[in-house]
């Protein structure tokens, strides 16, 4: 399968992130990308190829207009009133608050943002953009005829809702191709989310509607980010009733129960029976994961992409997490191989 790659990823680098009350190095970081792309060319797992430039209409299929607008403009506006350091959020606003419109960038970042592990920097935009891309030429890949695409996203995207960013996501880049899709003449898309965190932004975009079936696997939200969102009784409203799937667990939960939870989620995706699968691939399930507490190994990596190309899909992966940057490669090649192997 065709991986599809952009350099811009790295525009979106920081040093430090803000973790547990303390600066310490960032878990997101470049050097995560081009270890999967290393991966990827070791493996010969097929040709990795440069995005096509999309318009914003993609975009802004699935996020708020102001929101994209802010996202777009909000490094001019910081720059300008505070200087070229990144642009991080320190006000919230309240439940209660009216959502009156916003002018000073500090109040335009509390607004949008969820949480401060996600800075805006000079090239955020492009990179949110470029990581787009990547997401959208992997549609059309699979649009064109082919089977499967890995797009190789950076920043990733599943914590970024409508109109929010945050967990190092600004675009939603699998929800965009999900919604390309769609408007592409696909009746029904699955998403399947098996990255460690929920994929809460991913939830929030598709959850009143029965177009999309959006499952996800993760730490039980009791325990982890995103703590507000992800639990066993949110299933969908209105027209989404029922097409929304969230698989918590808990904390040190190995292949044993992942697999089963996993089963769960194929057999609903099966019963949906969509004409395109999008998979959220993240791979901070791993044990050796420095910020997440499963216990998988990278062998049940090679079994989850088995797994999935068993349901016989055109399907789309779309990189999310993993920080052992020692195995990222590893676990995601492991899971495109298994799904080329099924
Ligand atoms: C992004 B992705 C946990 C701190 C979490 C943000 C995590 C974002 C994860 N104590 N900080 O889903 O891998
Ligand atoms: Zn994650």
């Amino acid at each position: 399968m065709k991986t599809v790659f952009s350099e811009l990823h790295a525009l979106q680098q920081v040093d430090t992130e803000f973790y547990r009350g303390k600066w310490v190095d960032a878990f997101e970081i470049p050097r995560r990308a081009e270890l999967v792309l290393d991966a990827v060319r070791r493996a010969d797992l097929g040709p990795v190829i440069e995005p096509e430039h999309f318009d914003l209409a993609p975009v802004l299929a699935v996020h708020d207009p102001a929101f994209v607008r802010f996202l777009e403009t909000i490094w001019d506006d910081w720059a300008k009133e505070v200087g070229e350091i990144p642009a991080y959020p320190n006000i919230w606003p309240p439940r209660r608050t009216r959502m009156i419109p916003t002018v000073r960038p500090g109040a335009e970042l509390g607004r949008y943002a969820v949480d401060m592990s996600s800075p805006i920097l000079k090239g955020t935009w492009q990179a949110a953009r470029a990581a787009v891309d990547c997401a959208l030429t992997g549609a059309s890949l699979i649009e064109a005829g082919e089977s499967a695409a890995f797009a190789l996203c950076r920043p990733p995207g599943h914590h970024a809702g409508r109109d929010y960013f945050g967990g190092y996501c600004f675009l939603n880049n699998a929800a965009i191709a999900a919604q390309w899709f769609r408007d592409a003449g696909a009746d029904r898309v699955a998403v399947l989310d098996v990255d460690y965190h929920h994929g809460n932004g991913t939830q929030d975009i598709f959850y009143d509607r029965g177009d999309v079936l959006t499952v996800s696997i993760h730490a039980d939200p009791v325990q982890d980010y995103p703590y507000y969102i992800g639990f066993a009784d949110e299933t969908g409203a209105g027209e989404g009733l029922g097409a929304n799937l969230n698989l918590p667990l808990p904390w040190g939960s190995d292949f044993v129960s992942w697999g089963s939870a996993m089963d769960q989620a194929l057999s609903r995706i099966r019963a949906f029976a969509p004409d395109r699968l999008v998979v959220s691939l993240g791979v901070d399930a791993f044990e050796g994961d420095p910020i997440s507490r499963f216990r998988l190994q990278g062998a049940d990596f090679t079994e989850i992409g088995r797994r999935i190309g068993r349901l016989g899909l055109p399907t789309l992966f779309v990189l999310e997490g993993g920080y052992a940057v020692a195995a990222i490669g590893d676990n995601v090649v492991n899971v495109l191989q298994g799904f080329q192997a099924a």
